[in-house]
């Protein structure tokens, strides 16, 4: 910590260099809490590939993304995180309701973070589903939006 003294010395030596008042007293006000907007700290879910409208072969890799929330495996609780799910064609649960286990809901409850489908030829809707360790849907901001891929023949 500078001592008042030399800090008087200083300041006088960057006024004398023309250093604007307020910049100095903004340097030695303490630093409030950014502020941060609750957008800025929304939970966004989306897929980094395939791209929407992508045309890919039979078995393509698929990558999740997730911002401002964690990824932890099922079974775990712990606030603000879930496992990814992908929905193929197919709508998705209303928020609460246990995701089905089945071909067109995939779980990855190891907390994965990409995967490798294999579809059948022609166009697919798929989502991202965020879930909880019970596997419930989290609520509409933890659902992607959809993308269309176009699976060519074997
Ligand atoms: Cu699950």
């Amino acid at each position: 910590m500078t001592s008042p003294s030399i800090r008087s010395i200083a300041l006088a030596g960057l006024l004398a260099l023309g250093a604007p008042v307020a910049v100095l007293i903004a340097q030695n006000a303490p630093t409030p809490a950014p502020a941060v907007t609750p957008a800025a700290l929304a939970p966004e879910i989306f897929f980094r590939a395939p791209a929407n409208g992508a045309t890919v072969g039979p078995t393509f890799p698929v990558v999740f993304g997730l911002r401002n929330y964690g990824v932890a495996p099922a079974g775990v609780r712990m606030s603000n995180t879930g496992h990814f799910h992908v929905l193929i064609d197919t709508e998705v649960p209303a928020a609460g309701v246990v995701i089905p286990g089945d071909s067109l809901h995939r779980h990855f409850g190891a907390g994965q973070i990409e995967t490798t489908l294999t579809l059948s030829p022609g166009t697919h809707t798929l989502r991202l589903v965020l879930g909880d360790a019970d596997h419930k849907v989290i609520g509409p901001a933890l659902v992607s939006a959809p993308i269309r891929v176009t699976v060519r023949p074997r």
